[in-house]
């Protein structure tokens, strides 16, 4: 009875000691020289752009992906989204989790906003991270975005947005506390890296 237990302990050991260092092969490790991080961040290219793939919370047909571009300190968002309200603006926030279980959106949290600012509309210098503002959508629920935020970035040090949640909801925001009066999240996606190959 002990002895099927203690291997398995033994492989836990042995997976964890390869977890922790990072290496699969003990003779690697052991090699002279060795350096564990430089081998790691050697194998993946930078991160050039994140992907957040909107799908719609439950009763909502909200669609799209919002990505984001990060140049010289000023982060671009574009998005293409559909599923909307025709004519209407529709707020568009960064919450502060990616957290996609709940079928209403709830788990996404609250507005991200790492500095415990007030709320705010694109424009005013004072307010949260994840304030993208609105989108309007045309006379078929559609929308494309385009916009340029210095208050964030894709991955640090101001206000990093990667792993946090898109929200669209169903009515504008307008900019009031706490959170701009935007109503229900009939959308949300997960900020991901996005992969390269387009
Ligand atoms: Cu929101």
């Amino acid at each position: 009875m002990n002895k099927p237990l203690s291997l398995t302990a033994g492989l836990l050991a042995a997976a964890y000691a390869v977890f922790s260092t990072g290496c699969a092969s003990s003779s690697c490790c052991d090699a002279p020289g060795h350096d564990h991080k430089a081998h790691a961040s050697a194998a993946l290219p930078p991160v050039k752009q994140l992907i957040a793939v909107i799908q719609p919370t439950a009763g909502n047909k909200c669609a799209g992906t919002v990505r984001f571009t990060e140049v010289e300190g000023v982060t671009y968002v574009y998005a293409e989204i559909s599923g909307l309200t025709p004519n209407q603006q529709h707020a568009m926030h960064i919450h502060e989790f990616g957290d996609a279980t709940s079928t209403d959106g709830t788990k996404a949290g609250g507005h991200y906003n790492p500095a415990g600012q007030p709320h705010g509309l694109p424009g005013v210098e004072t307010r949260h991270a994840g304030d993208l503002g609105n989108i309007q959508a045309d006379a078929e629920g559609k929308t494309v975005f385009r916009g340029e935020f210095n208050n964030i970035s894709i991955q640090g040090p101001k206000n990093p947005v990667i792993g946090r949640g898109v929200v669209i909801h169903a009515k504008p925001d307008d900019g009031g506390q706490p959170v701009g009066n935007a109503g229900p999240r009939i959308g949300f996606g997960t900020i991901g890296v996005a992969n390269p190959k387009q």
